[in-house]
């Protein structure tokens, strides 16, 4: 992958993407090794004066849920009105404890906690769109008004919600950058690849946590 160092300053602004415990092992859709990520997003928010968090959050018999669909199972993929979905295990239902962010993270400086996903009737993996890719969350309205003009991202998983927040980030004209050591993948039929390929055709590169410093 590209790799360039970053000096990070005004007009950047880290995101942290879902970095839940059921996303952590032991949890309903556990990313192997997701809970690497906690300690790596931890420093790495000490580069950044603004942080954003996000929190996959979804009301019971979610349609994304493989049991909200009659002989389905997890990590099949059904036809929506909106296109093609997988399905997964009961996850990130509000107000439980796999939908806690970690309890680790440790970001002072987040200014702003997005809920996603909690539409019954559609998912949302990026952080700016819902997966019909037009209803906004209003996340770009919010960093145009902060004037935000580039967006780290980090955290789970690196090949749904990151990627997805990472392409939809640079669509809407902010510069991006991943930071990929503060991420973890599922790797579901050659996603993980998938999204390294998204990456590179859009040109946003990705970086270690080690390649950033304070400046600027
Ligand atoms: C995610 C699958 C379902 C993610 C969320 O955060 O990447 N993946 N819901
Ligand atoms: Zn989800």
């Amino acid at each position: 992958m590209v790799s360039k160092p970053g000096q990070v300053g005004a007009g950047d602004l880290l995101l942290v993407v879902d970095v839940q415990n059921d996303f952590c092992p032991g949890g309903r859709l556990a990313v192997p090794d997701g809970d690497a990520v906690v300690p790596v997003v931890n420093s790495l928010a000490r580069h950044f004066e603004r942080a954003v968090l996000t929190q996959d959050w979804h009301p019971a018999g979610h349609s994304s849920f493989a049991s909200a669909h009659a002989g389905r199972q997890p990590f099949e993929t059904v036809a929506m009105a909106y296109g093609p979905q997988t399905l997964w295990p009961d996850h990130c239902v509000q107000n439980t404890a796999g939908a806690a962010l970690h309890p680790a993270l440790d970001i002072p400086n987040s200014q702003l906690l997005l809920r996603k996903g909690w539409d019954p009737a559609i998912d949302s993996y990026s952080a700016f769109f819902e997966n019909d890719r037009a209803t906004p969350t209003g996340l770009a309205g919010y960093l145009r008004e902060r004037a935000v003009t580039r967006v780290f991202v980090a955290g789970l998983a690196l090949d749904y919600c990151v990627r997805y927040t990472a392409e939809d980030a640079h669509a809407a004209g902010f510069e991006v950058v991943v930071v990929e050591d503060a991420c973890r993948a599922i790797d579901l039929g050659g996603s993980l690849d998938a999204a390294r390929r998204a990456f590179a055709a859009r040109g946003i590169p990705c970086v270690g946590a080690g390649d950033l410093s304070r400046g600027r």
